[in-house]
């Protein structure tokens, strides 16, 4: 689906027309990945558009440069006010946020170091990941012949743009293979997580999702479903998953930003519980979807009000 273009975007301190923020072909970032990214959702609420865990998610850019070594040259404050102030000026009530800290122009060559680091903010209304048939019916994974990052190649900790041509691998295979999204194993054969996802698997009566060691991004969604699970009175565990799990497993959904909580009905065309979104990943969706839209007073404070 082409971008549904907004009016402006925040572009090093300024807004910017959207036709403006542009780059030179010689940016460091497009040539080596170097650049550190977040996704974030801003929803209609009874009180206005509020950002969902905005703090988190400046706090997760902070993290991921820093693990780069990349400077983000303001404080969080003024990121996270461009945030808001992307979502006021385009007039959105609901939208997709896209934060990106890159190397810019200046230099060649491996150390990204030498060169300036830019910041821009970009928001632009953007409906379901996985479709709306996805989201209602569930959708059908593939786990993919590539392997999630070894730990010590790429740190799944951060969000690097250049890390994401190994989801787009496996995205692109399970997709041409006829599938909706790909499921990724760790370099030990664990199930890490989807291309832009967390999972989560319910079986024999235990919630689990794979941990950060299993090259899981520490998803703000997977925390915000860990606190749904305890309004259920569930506990979720942290714990490895094998390919078979998935197979015998009585519910799986995906969660992320981008995606919300999305159920999956079948992996490797094995069916999962009776082939329909189960009971708790539809009670996992409702509190989603109530708190993102400010109409749960347990997690009114995810919600950041863009004014
Ligand atoms: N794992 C990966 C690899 C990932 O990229 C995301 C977010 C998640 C897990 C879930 O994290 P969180 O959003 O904090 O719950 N993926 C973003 C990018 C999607 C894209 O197509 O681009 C997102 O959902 O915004």
């Amino acid at each position: 689906m082409p971008i549904e273009e907004s009016k402006v975007i925040w572009m090093d301190g300024k807004l910017v027309p959207w036709h403006e923020a542009n780059v030179h072909v010689l940016t460091h970032g497009l040539h080596y990945g170097s650049g550190v990214f977040e996704g974030i959702r801003a929803y209609k609420t009874p009180q206005g558009s509020a950002v969902f865990r905005l703090r988190d998610h400046v706090d997760r850019l902070y993290a991921s440069a820093h693990i780069f070594l990349m400077e983000i040259p303001y404080p969080k404050e003024t990121i996270a006010e461009a945030i808001r102030a992307v979502v006021r000026e385009n007039d959105l009530e609901e939208c997709y946020i896209r934060p990106i800290v890159f190397m810019g122009y200046g230099e060649m060559g491996l150390n990204p170091l030498a060169c300036k680091s830019s910041v821009a903010v970009a928001a632009w209304p953007w409906g379901t990941y996985l479709g709306e048939e996805g989201m209602a019916k569930g959708i059908r994974l593939k786990v993919s012949s590539w392997v999630r990052h070894n730990p010590n190649s790429l740190p799944p900790a951060a969000k690097g743009t250049g890390m994401y041509m190994n989801s787009s691998l496996a995205k692109v295979e399970a997709v041409k293979a006829g599938y909706d999204e790909a499921i990724l194993l760790s370099p030990q054969g664990y199930v890490s997580e989807c291309t832009g996802e967390n999972l989560f698997v319910v079986r024999k009566g235990r919630v689990i999702t794979p941990p950060t060691s299993a090259g899981a991004l520490e998803g703000i969604t997977q925390s915000s479903v860990v606190a749904l699970a305890a309004d259920l009175g569930y506990t979720v565990e942290a714990d490895n998953l094998l390919r078979s799990d998935l197979y015998t497993a009585d519910e799986i959904f995906l969660c992320g930003t981008a995606a919300e909580v999305t159920p999956a009905t079948s992996v490797d065309d094995r069916v999962v519980g009776d082939g329909k979104p189960g009971s708790f990943t539809k009670a996992i969706q409702q509190g989603y979807f109530a708190a993102v839209h400010g109409q749960s007073d347990k997690h009114r404070d995810w919600l950041d009000y863009v004014g």
